[in-house]
């Protein structure tokens, strides 16, 4: 089977609107169907992600748990010891993670901090497990250091919209979000940068970060979708719930304008039964932060993801796992050599006889 997916930058966001208002069903089958010419659509990719440094950080985020400027139960903490930083990676290794994804609440990295950062990447790398982080703001310099000591991903969203932007962030402009992401793809690591649905934004202000998202000049790799997790003392603390099936939506429609990028089901699945999950994986997602604790907040214990998975037939996705195209790819290479090699021994005994 021929996979025939375009990748699009030129999305508009009238268009995706009318993908978000399509009938349901509709774009559940859509998501799907494009999941499945792309993906394996029984593997989902497991990252860990641990705190690294915690709380005090300068900036506003109105959602974020670590801002110094909200008065919120998390306690702050100094940056870890490579050593246990190294622990952690490995229990999550033994856990069934692939990837480890290392935060900090940070503005962006001091020059003091880089050296124990890159020690971080190189000891997290040499377990055998990819490597990401979030840091905050990065400077191409910073991105070249990251990218020589093994990073893999970086991990920067965009967070919602440039139009709604402002309402959430004043700390930071969108425009700096953005040259992040340049760094860190001029310096030759994957991108990793979605947003966060349920800030009260509008649904226009959804299509709109999607289009952001998807237009960039080469799309992110993997694409978290966040729903806020309310944090008591911060300004989102009381902003109304976002409805179920608008979140599945926004999987959906993610997974139809990033077809090739891993859609990841992040932040607030501990408020989520199984059946808005497994929707979730029907309409694409393919990737989950596994593990009890996000940065601050509960995540499901991994045993009851497992649980899951093995209720819905899910396999953890390997370290560089193939998609259907290059395993395709590779089999009619090797098709192909069987059948060269059989005519050659059928030209050999002609000729010997
Ligand atoms: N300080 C760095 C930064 O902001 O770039 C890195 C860590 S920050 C916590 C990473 C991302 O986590 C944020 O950009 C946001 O998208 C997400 N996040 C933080 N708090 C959240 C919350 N309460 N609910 C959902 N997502 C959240
Ligand atoms: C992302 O998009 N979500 C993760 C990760 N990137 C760093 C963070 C979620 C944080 C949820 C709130 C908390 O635990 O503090
Ligand atoms: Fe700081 Fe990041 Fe939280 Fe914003 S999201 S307050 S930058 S830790």
């Amino acid at each position: 089977m021929l996979n025939t997916t375009i990748v699009r930058n030129d999305w508009t966001v009238s268009e995706v609107q009318s993908l978000f208002k399509m009938p349901f069903n509709d774009l559940m089958f859509k998501a799907q169907t494009i999941h499945r010419q792309n993906f394996n659509a029984n593997e989902v990719q497991v990252s860990t992600l641990l705190s690294i440094k915690t709380g005090a950080c300068p900036e506003d985020c109105k959602y974020c748990s670590q801002s110094a400027r909200y008065s919120t139960d998390v306690e702050k903490e100094k940056l870890m010891e490579v050593d246990k930083v190294l622990e952690a990676a490995q229990k999550a290794k033994a856990q069934g993670s692939t990837r480890f994804c290392m935060g900090a609440g940070w503005r962006n990295p001091k020059a003091r901090d880089m050296p124990h950062i890159v020690k971080m990447v190189e000891g997290v790398r040499d377990l055998g497990l990819e490597t990401c982080m979030t840091l905050g703001m990065l400077d191409a310099e910073q991105a070249g250091t990251l990218q020589q000591a093994g990073l893999d991903y970086y991990n920067h969203n965009l967070d919602t919209s440039p139009e709604h932007y402002n309402s959430i962030i004043t700390t930071r402009t969108y425009q700096d979000r953005l040259d992040t992401l340049t760094n860190v793809r001029g310096a030759g690591m994957k991108v990793c940068s979605g947003g966060i649905v349920g800030l009260g934004e509008k649904s226009v202000d959804r299509a709109s970060l999607l289009v952001q998202l998807a237009n960039l000049d080469q799309q992110p790799e993997s694409v978290p979708i966040n729903m806020l997790v309310k944090i008591e003392g911060t300004p989102l603390a009381d902003v109304d719930d976002l409805d179920s099936f608008e979140f599945i939506r926004c999987i959906a429609v993610a997974r139809i304008m990033m077809p090739k990028s891993h859609v990841r089901l992040s932040a607030g699945r501990e408020t989520m039964n199984e059946q808005m999950q497994a929707m979730c994986f029907m309409a694409g997602a393919n990737s989950i932060f596994y593990g009890c604790k996000l940065l601050t907040t509960p995540n499901p214990e991994a045993d009851s993801d497992m649980m899951l998975f093995s209720k819905l037939g899910i396999n953890t996705e390997r370290f560089n796992a193939k998609t259907p195209e290059q395993l395709q790819d590779e089999e009619h290479t090797l098709r192909t050599a069987i059948v060269n090699q059989e005519n050659s021994d059928l030209f050999y005994d002609a000729s010997a006889s």
